[in-house]
């Protein structure tokens, strides 16, 4: 009974193919590129055009997912809210509508009556998807639905995404920039415990087939749940020289203090989801972020298939609260359905401890330990 997990994938390939579209359709591209040429009036709108593909992604997996799933219609929250001010500043709610033309014509609106890019995005938006993916097939576990709540995040890495460069080499694997980490990322956890149990992170840039320049996804996903866990990646082998990975834009103080123990093998990349991609993918044995700089859909996805392939992802002040203490067994996982009390806005959803995303259990108490000894590391 994979129907969830089929579902999400399914919506996950239709949100990749509406990023890819954006980029080679010549009426979407130039809209997306334009900024950096554009004229100041043009600004608004074309800020606009960027908020809408996130937007319309959020809302066609909400769309899709809530028709087979109505139990959770009301619990699919994502990034973006779905209201929309146009540039002649009328407020315009950015839904799927029962048919392609009224998409188009609704997004027309957004898109200052421009009708191409309309057109296009509607086609994409209501293009069935259909998965070939046999391993399904075998997913036995049964997710009850109306215990479940989706966290979404349309684009993540939404920079690289926009400036698009699709030629970086990768080091070690990983590639520190450009399209390949901008990323779907989809995210099932328990409306109760708050727990991720299901993680789905699309790539929709993952491959650029020649001479046609068409771009290719893949999708990963993971299960745990109920004491079954279960993913379309395996367990990488433990590592015997660890590898830790972090944003460029880590704190001094605590890439300083990893550098000492890791060396060379700390690397850096953009996009948090990519990040946890990497540590799922077995590329880095750490992810560390000191700062509250991503959000409940940043990690709930990628929080799901870490797990099912036995690691998990801790709130870092929170951890290093308890092992200061010496609670070092079962240091505090990050959770999914309380909201940060006294914040507003997105903040409300904010990781505000920071986090470290982990395979083995070996690689989090290292990392634990060298910055519990070091005062002002985080
Ligand atoms: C961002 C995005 C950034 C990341 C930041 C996220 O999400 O993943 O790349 O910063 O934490 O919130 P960094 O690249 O420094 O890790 P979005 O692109 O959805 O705003
Ligand atoms: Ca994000
Ligand atoms: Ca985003």
């Amino acid at each position: 009974m994979a129907a969830l997990l089929k579902s999400l994938l399914a919506a996950s390939e239709k949100a990749a193919r509406i990023a890819q579209l954006c980029r080679q359709e010549e009426a979407l591209f130039s809209l997306l590129i334009e900024e950096k040429r554009g004229v100041d009036k043009n600004k608004k709108f074309l800020q606009d055009f960027k908020t809408l593909a996130d937007v319309l992604i959020q809302e066609v997996i909400k769309h899709d997912v809530g028709k087979e799933f109505p139990e959770l219609q009301d619990h699919i929250r994502g990034e973006e809210s779905n209201k929309f001010e146009n540039g002649l500043g009328e407020t315009v709610v950015v839904q799927v509508c029962p048919t392609q033309e009224g998409t188009a014509a609704l997004l027309q609106r957004v898109l200052d009556r421009k009708q191409t890019p309309a057109e296009l995005l509607a086609a994409a938006v209501h293009q069935e998807v259909v998965l070939s993916d046999p391993s399904l097939e075998d997913v036995a576990v049964v997710i009850p639905p109306e215990n479940m709540a989706v966290w979404i995040d349309p684009i993540d890495s939404t920079n690289q995404y926009i400036r698009g460069r699709g030629n970086i080499q990768p080091v070690g694997g990983i590639y520190p920039s450009g399209l390949r980490s901008a990323l779907v990322l989809i995210g099932v956890y328990d409306r109760r415990s708050g727990e991720p149990v299901l993680g789905i992170i699309n790539e929709p840039f993952f491959q650029e087939e020649l001479p046609m320049h068409r771009w290719q996804s893949k999708y990963h996903w993971g299960i745990s749940y109920g004491g079954t866990n279960l993913s379309s990646l395996s367990r990488p082998p433990l590592q015997p020289s660890p590898r830790v990975v972090l944003s460029s834009n880590e704190k001094e103080t605590l890439q300083k203090t990893l550098a000492a123990v890791y060396g060379e093998r700390l690397c850096f990349a953009s996009g948090a989801g990519y990040k946890m991609l990497c540590v799922a993918l077995g590329l880095a044995d750490a992810y560390v972020l000191s700062e509250g700089s991503t959000f409940k859909w940043d990690s709930c996805g990628p929080h799901a298939i870490l797990r099912a392939l036995g690691g998990g992802m801790v709130d870092l002040s929170e951890a290093l609260r308890a092992w200061r203490a010496g609670q070092r067994q079962q240091l505090p996982e990050l959770t999914y359905h309380q909201a940060v009390e006294g914040s507003v806005g997105a903040e409300r959803w904010a990781n505000q401890g920071g986090l470290v995303a982990y395979i083995y259990p070996e690689h989090l108490e290292a990392v634990m330990a060298t910055l519990a000894a070091v005062d002002d590391a985080v």
